[in-house]
């Protein structure tokens, strides 16, 4: 009896291993297509908030590259031998002093003023559709009560709430998807640095299936993967009880972050980060849904010496939106909220003129693809998406000429959005010469970009 026991044994496990859809292998992982939601939704909003919102500090304005502006990067770069590291040291002592330990920021870290319904209001006016919150930074610090991470979470410590769960509460009652981002690496762990399998096993994967299965979220968004390949972070094996086993396994989204050889190449849909796409063999060979990330101003964390000029303008963010969208990918646009828990007036405010935009015009943005049309038309300032048979033609400069589209098959009705007035076309042939309707400040649907509509046109 007992000599069977063990091929029994053996082979239930197979038939459960065979049985599962996905298989933890990048072949299998990658076959699963990216959630069609994602590719809809198109614009969404990333928080970074950690104890580094606490010191919430840079230097913006200095000729160091875009990384070492990072405020939540403060831990790191105050203890770093560079250039940067120098700048952020001297800050700090002379700001905090020398023995003024990073730790001690967080429990200066209240969030008083957090209300998430509040933001979460703003993220639905914004236009957004979908949220990504910092679970956990590079620091370790995490915004759930984490039992892995004892006395450096936000319920022991600092806010004395489980942030996590409250935005995710508040972000699903407005009818808007939840994910979150985790960093795998974490820099002054110990246990990451002693033992790596220990620190997989027992600390970063229970981590991120309890994030899963505590708050459900239709994103999952890993960071911090670049010091080790995807196969010590065991990650294919999460992903494969992601897809196959988790609470979300239909509707998850997830990136490209899981091992130093994954960006633009393994995972879900791909990333950009200020537009930096990762240079690596394999990058590009692959179609995939993808994503630009980037703050409003230099950081992604909350930096309080930005001034306006460090700030992309509500015009800016407004045809940024327009670049992504018509090049087939979606916005991420970073929020840094305070220690204190508002986000920034500015932010807001951006936020906002954003979400007036999409109003009118969202109709040219949300549930759209790329027109691959767009090819044979090379007017500045003109930019193109689709949905169904219809086309858009989003202009960022108000059009002082006609605006000509090559590459359409029939004209049905041609209208700018907004827009109560005629709007002239002329087809010829597969071509069409729109003549732009004279505007006035009473009936401007815009003051950031204009989008014609040309009906039955593909
Ligand atoms: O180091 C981080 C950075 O702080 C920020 O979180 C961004 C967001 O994409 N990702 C990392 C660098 O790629």
């Amino acid at each position: 009896m007992k000599k069977n026991f063990i091929p029994i044994l053996f082979l239930l496990f197979s038939i459960h291993v065979f049985a599962q859809k996905y298989q933890p292998t990048w072949e299998s992982i990658d076959s699963r297509p990216v959630p069609q939601w994602f590719e809809d939704v198109k614009f969404g909003i990333f928080i970074h908030w950690g104890v580094y919102a606490v010191p919430a500090w840079a230097p913006a304005d200095a000729d160091i590259g875009i990384y070492a502006k990072y405020s939540e990067w403060y831990w790191w770069r105050k203890n770093e031998d560079s250039e940067a590291g120098k700048l952020f040291r001297d800050y700090h002592n002379q700001m905090y002093g020398e023995d003024f330990k990073y730790q001690d920021f967080a429990p200066m870290w209240k969030a008083q003023h957090f209300e998430p319904d509040d933001w979460a209001d703003v993220f639905k006016k914004a236009g957004a559709k979908y949220v990504v919150l910092t679970s956990k930074h590079h620091e370790g610090f995490t915004l759930w009560p984490s039992e892995q991470s004892w006395n450096w979470n936000s319920v022991d410590i600092g806010p004395h709430r489980d942030l996590c769960g409250d935005l995710t509460k508040a972000v699903k009652d407005a009818g808007l998807h939840m994910g979150f981002y985790y960093s795998l690496y974490e820099w002054y762990n110990p246990l990451y640095h002693n033992n790596l399998e220990k620190y997989v096993d027992d600390h970063m994967i229970p981590q991120m299936k309890d994030l899963v299965t505590r708050y459900e979220p239709d994103i999952f968004w890993t960071d911090g993967e670049w010091d080790h390949p995807s196969e010590k972070w065991k990650s294919t094996e999460f992903l494969a009880w992601l897809y196959n086993e988790s609470p979300v396994k239909d509707r998850v989204a997830v990136n490209d972050r899981w091992g130093k050889e994954t960006r633009g190449v393994h995972g879900g849909y791909f990333t950009t980060e200020y537009d930096l796409v990762h240079d690596r063999e394999g990058v590009g060979e692959v179609e995939r849904p993808w994503e630009e990330c980037r703050g409003i101003g230099t950081s992604f964390g909350y930096n309080q010496i930005e001034d306006l000029d460090n700030y992309m303008t509500s015009d800016g963010l407004v045809d940024l939106l327009i670049e992504k969208v018509a090049g087939g990918g979606n916005l991420l646009l970073d929020i840094g909220p305070t220690a204190d828990g508002r986000i920034p007036v500015i932010q807001q405010q951006r936020l906002l003129d954003i979400g007036s935009w999409l109003d009118i015009n969202g109709e040219a943005i949300y549930e759209t693809r790329k027109w691959e049309g767009a090819e044979n038309n090379d007017a500045e300032n003109v930019y193109f998406t689709r949905k169904g048979n219809d086309l858009y033609v989003l202009c960022t400069k108000f059009p002082e000429k006609p605006v000509i589209v090559k590459g359409i098959k029939n004209v049905g009705k041609v209208s700018m959005l907004g827009f109560d007035g005629k709007v002239k076309s002329k087809k010829s042939g597969n071509t069409i010469t729109i003549t732009p309707p004279v505007l006035s400040p009473i009936n401007n649907p815009s003051p950031y970009a204009w989008v014609f509509k040309i009906e039955d046109s593909l």
